[in-house]
């Protein structure tokens, strides 16, 4: 073994890769120019395919308010959900938000869910604003990881997070609801508040079990009025203590023209 051969066999027991050499000037800044040639390149399909979505969501929309208009309620509310499903996987790489999946929390209690008060940060990025709401684990299955909440822990409850905003901009917020499995409600509302404005979005409950939770997808927009922006889901559902909307998968992303 000679003294040369060293550091490349070094580099290969580590399995590091070995350090490019210098490049003379020259060579260097064609190289550069292939990067800035490539990050523009990237940079245009990125908005082109984000315009092409802004399309297909207004044309999806105006097909959803004609099966509206014609009484196909099942037809708008699958086009519907589509639309909110489409814009989730698109902004899911934007997302603004902290642990908007809830994954980050309390954690696994022995019932399979831990009740988190009002005032309490201890799920990450996130405010318990009002009564209570229970950190789910195993209790049912989540509609993204292994983690989501029930907004009425042990009395209706609210959950805010603030972010950082470009004022003007109109965001979109897209999420996971179902309901409490062990609800005996017939639908459950939910609302979705941000920059003074707001939104009741409702839940109607079919076949829900804790295995099959029957997630929908809801999309809502806001623009942002500050720096800063809160957005808050507050459960509606007073008929039931212990059971309310079922909350998961929260994306926030800012939406392109
Ligand atoms: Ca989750
Ligand atoms: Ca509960």
């Amino acid at each position: 073994m000679t003294r040369f051969a060293l550091p490349g066999l070094l580099s290969a027991l580590l399995l590091l890769p070995a350090p490019a050499a210098d490049l003379p000037a020259d060579a260097d800044k064609r190289v550069k120019e292939y990067e800035a040639q490539r990050e523009a390149i990237r940079k245009k399909a990125d908005d082109d395919t984000a315009a092409a979505l802004t399309r297909l969501v207004a044309d999806l929309t105006a097909l959803q308010e004609v099966y509206d208009k014609a009484g196909k309620k099942d037809d708008a509310k699958a086009v519907a959900d589509r639309i909110a499903r489409l814009a989730r996987d698109a902004d899911r790489a934007a997302n603004v938000l902290v642990n908007g999946s809830f994954e980050d929390g309390p954690g696994a209690a022995a019932g399979g869910f831990v009740p988190v008060p009002a005032e309490s940060t201890d799920i990450k990025g996130w405010k318990v604003t009002t009564g209570s709401v229970d950190h789910i684990s195993t209790y049912w299955k989540a509609a993204d990881g292994e983690r989501s909440l029930d907004l009425n822990g042990n009395e209706v409850g609210a959950i805010a997070q603030t972010f950082k905003t470009a004022k003007g901009q109109k965001y979109r917020v897209t999420f996971a609801l179902s309901v409490n499995a062990d609800s005996g409600a017939e639908a459950v509302k939910v609302k979705v508040a941000a920059a003074g404005k707001s939104e009741e979005v409702t839940f109607v409950k079919k076949e829900v079990s804790k295995e099959n939770m029957g997630w929908e997808i809801k999309a809502w927009e806001f623009t942002a009025t500050d720096d800063e922006t809160t957005l808050e889901f507050t459960s509606l559902h007073t008929d039931e203590a212990f059971c309310g909307p079922a909350l998961d998968d929260v994306v926030v992303a800012p939406v392109k023209k």
